[in-house]
């Protein structure tokens, strides 16, 4: 059986996230941990920063079946998967959508890049702001990061992810969320891949409703 995956592809309906955060907060890992196929512009290892830090952007794409929760990173196995059942190849515009994941630089000297993709992807549908659960400086920079997409961004939601959950100490979601009114968050260890699967279905959710 023969599909062509390419116009499949261009049919399906596209949930656009942007990834921002502080530097450091685990935003390229997060997206590594989804899609390990992840396009990542970063710095060499041997830079100043402890690790390498985004200088432009983290790009992935993903397709996601609404009926299961499975996603899919490259398209061939995405094509296997549909053709182990013609019931999703009949569905497959209904069934299917595709997730498109920017990630940001956090550091400060790479601010200009970032604002090239806000302006790039004004209007997105998720904003998923990412911090460092265990550092109270990186809380600390989520007002300027809510004041900034307010300023330059259009989105349906703002997600905030707790990353970084497995460090001794790391505060809760809902305690952050609860201190900058954020109505939507997950917790995550994007280093451990925990709390990861929660956060691709919150986008899907919130970018679809
Ligand atoms: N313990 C722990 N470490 C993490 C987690 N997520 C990321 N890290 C580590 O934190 C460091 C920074 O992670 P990155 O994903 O590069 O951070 P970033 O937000 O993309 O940083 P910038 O690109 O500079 O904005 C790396 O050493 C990661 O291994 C996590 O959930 N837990
Ligand atoms: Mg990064």
């Amino acid at each position: 059986m023969n599909i062509d995956i390419r116009s499949l592809l261009e049919r399906l309906r596209t949930v656009k996230v942007m990834v921002i955060g502080p530097p450091y907060a685990g935003k390229t890992t997060l997206l590594q941990a989804i899609d390990s196929r992840c396009r990542c512009i970063t710095t060499q290892a041997n830079s100043p920063a402890p690790y390498r830090s985004t200088v432009f952007i983290d790009s992935s794409c993903i397709v996601f079946d609404l009926n299961t929760g499975r996603w899919f990173s490259s398209g061939s196995e995405f094509s296997n998967y549909l053709l182990e059942s013609q019931s999703a190849i009949d569905n497959a515009v209904k069934r299917f959508i595709k997730v498109k994941f920017i990630g940001t630089p956090g550091q400060r000297r790479f601010e200009y890049q970032r604002d090239i993709l806000f302006s790039l992807h004004k209007v997105v549908d998720v904003v998923a702001l990412v911090v460092d659960s265990a550092s109270e400086s990186s809380i600390n920079e989520i007002p300027k990061f809510l004041d900034l997409v307010k300023a330059k961004l259009r989105y349906k939601a703002l997600l905030l992810v707790a990353n970084k959950q497995d460090i001794p100490g790391a505060l809760p979601g809902s305690e952050i969320a609860k201190r900058f009114g954020i109505q939507e968050f997950v917790e995550t260890s994007a280093l451990h891949g925990w709390g990861v699967d929660r956060f691709v279905r919150k986008c899907v959710e919130l970018g679809l409703s």
